[in-house]
């Protein structure tokens, strides 16, 4: 799916500012062709929670609506014209003018309608209705519960199966752009270290089939180094300048596309060469081992919630350069496309994981708000949207040199029966719509052992989340230390070729909590933890990467395990450094790659 980019043959129009918002109530009537009445001001992008005071707004559960007007001026309306959002959480049903353009279901991934019947030359009705339940139907999952006191009103509550706050609203940017009548719908580049080059153009439009493409491959400079035509096909560039974490170079291919009537269309795609594989439990980057430094991270802060934020995703990316992090996971769904572009600009590897997080009745990560005694799977009722899910995320990222592979989930239920029937059909789609073939991984749990794991052997590389020293063995970091490297050595034998790294190892730390015997919560702790687990990655030489948990503090649902959110930031959710950022700066500066 392509990003809106102007180009000579397109214009591009932000819709993001402040729109008009107002929260539902249930059955509460509704008229997407009418003003609303009572709305109050709302940021777009932003999640909604926090920007006004009140329990009752910041935790509502079930719809609302966002609405605003937009002028559509002649020249704009001369080809077709199109509305496209980054992303709103969990669900979206759109009016346009009162007409009903259509739905999408999933928080995470962009979305678009033509507009070009529905949209008017002049003043343009713009209505969302968002929906922000999570179910056992959604990804990710939770409950609903209908609470019951007596001589109180009764009250739906939202269980989320996971520890992150669930921010909802228009969380990414919204647009409006124009193309020509016939037009490129999509593209896919992929070049490798040969410098050989392959593309794929899907264009829309009356006998798109029928229409000229040619493609240049533009070098940073802008100078082009080949040429070729047709809808799809292979090239080589000489001695392509490989993108890797030291050295980001970007290639991008120019796309004309010319119509039988003559229209023109032109997009550029950005994109770099470079390969991922995977041998010997070693990922490797251009045929070299790369250690993976660096965090399972939370696009969150401040009071825009997961609202896209250009400043917060900067300094993000600058305070993993200056920790010595080449890496980190989007747990638990995939981030922003300003995000990927970021990180492609900036060499930073992702992980690039999708928002099936919770699948898991029996088990959430607080503990306390999980808890159905039935299999997972044959409670859930994921499956179809999964797969719908893991197409979106791929369409949407394949072409991100930064991404070098897949996470189909976080801390499913992968020890149930029924895990390996689920998730084979979802790594295979995977796999299938990738033509760069990159490793995929089902990020696993403390309950998922060596012997009762189901998935193991479906990952390309093993991802393990693992607590030893705080969710057992607390305090008693020697005993932890066994404990994980007993399971480490576990699953070695078990898939001996496969490189096995951390995907989630931390304790929760108060920034300015000193306590001179490293006790729970203190600064000292969190330091002494990164440095036991640190001694038992450096003792296996199948370990292939160290993700600690998390990058920064972040907001989770109210529960008695956790004090302001989830405080196992290594920053502070203001980005802060906590003591242990200095001692991983020090470790990881010293891990060069390749090693
Ligand atoms: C893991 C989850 C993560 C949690 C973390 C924790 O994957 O989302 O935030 O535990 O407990 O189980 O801090």
């Amino acid at each position: 799916m392509l990003y809106p980019r102007m180009t000579s043959s397109r214009m591009v129009f932000e819709l993001n500012g402040i729109w008009d918002f107002k929260l539902l109530k249930k059955k509460e009537e509704r008229d997407a062709g009418r003003r609303l009445k009572d709305s109050m001001p709302m940021p777009v992008p932003s999640s909604y929670n926090d920007i006004y005071p009140g329990r009752d707004f910041a935790d509502h559960v079930g719809d609302m609506v966002y609405q605003r007007t937009f002028t559509v001026t002649n020249p704009v309306k001369q080809g077709r014209l199109f509305l496209r959002f980054g992303a709103v959480t969990h669900t979206a049903e759109v009016w346009l003018n009162g007409e009903l353009l259509g739905s999408h279901k999933g928080g995470f991934l962009p979305f678009s309608f033509e507009i070009s019947k529905q949209s008017r030359v002049g003043e343009n009705l713009l209505t969302v209705f968002v929906n922000n339940i999570v179910d056992y139907t959604t990804l990710p999952c939770g409950r609903v519960v209908e609470e019951e006191f007596p001589g109180l009103e009764q009250r739906t509550v939202n269980l989320p199966n996971f520890d992150f706050y669930n921010y909802s609203g228009i969380m990414r940017p919204v647009w409006i752009y124009t193309t020509p009548d016939v037009y490129i719908e999509d593209i896919e580049v992929y070049g490798k270290m040969d410098g050989s080059v392959y593309w794929k153009i899907q264009a829309e439009g009356e006998s798109a089939d029928k229409a000229k493409v040619t493609v240049r491959v533009l070098d940073a400079e802008g100078r082009c180094v080949y040429t070729g035509t047709g809808y799809s096909g292979s090239g080589r560039v000489e001695a392509p300048r490989l993108w890797d974490t030291q050295d980001p170079y970007l290639y991008r291919l120019w796309v004309r596309l010319q119509s039988k009537s003559g229209n023109v269309d032109e997009y550029t795609e950005i994109f770099g060469f470079r390969e991922v594989s995977i041998r010997d439990c070693r990922i490797l980057l251009n045929e070299k081992p790369v250690y993976l430094k660096g965090f399972g991270k939370h696009e969150e802060g401040g009071s825009r919630g997961r609202g896209t934020d250009m400043a917060l995703m900067t300094k993000d990316l600058g305070l993993l350069k200056w920790i010595g992090a080449n890496s980190f996971r989007t747990s638990h769904y995939p981030n922003s496309e300003e995000m990927m572009q970021l990180c492609d600009r900036m060499g930073i590897l992702v992980i690039d994981e999708s928002p099936a997080v919770g699948l898991n009745t029996g088990f959430t990560a607080t503990g306390l708000l999980g808890g159905n005694p039935k299999g997972t799977w044959e409670t859930l009722r994921t499956k179809e949207h999964h797969k719908h899910v893991m197409e979106e995320m791929v369409k949407r990222d394949k072409n991100h040199p930064c991404v070098i592979a897949w996470s189909a989930a976080n801390e499913p239920a992968s020890q149930e029966d029924g895990a390996k029937e689920y998730f084979a059909p979802l790594v295979a789609l995977t796999k299938e719509k990738d033509i760069q073939k990159r490793p995929v991984t089902i990020v696993t749990y403390e309950g998922s052992t060596p012997k009762t794991c189901k998935v193991a052997e479906l990952c390309d590389f093993l991802v393990l989340n693992r607590y030893r020293g705080w969710y057992d063995t607390e305090g008693n970091l020697k005993g932890a230390a066994v404990k994980l490297k007993e399971e480490l050595e576990g699953f070695h034998v078990r898939c001996p070729e496969k490189p096995i790294m951390l995907g989630e190892y931390g304790a929760d730390t108060i920034a300015g909590l000193h306590d001179l015997n490293a006790r729970l919560f203190s600064e000292e702790y969190q330091t002494e933890f990164m440095r036991a687990y640190g001694e038992v990655f450096d003792s296996l030489p199948y370990i292939a990467g160290e993700h600690v948990w998390v990058f920064a503090d972040f907001a989770t649902a109210e529960n008695i395990k956790r004090v302001d959110g989830n405080k196992k930031g290594i920053f502070t959710r203001d980005r802060r450094p906590k003591q242990a950022a200095y001692f991983l700066k020090s470790r990881w500066e010293e891990i060069r790659n390749p090693y």
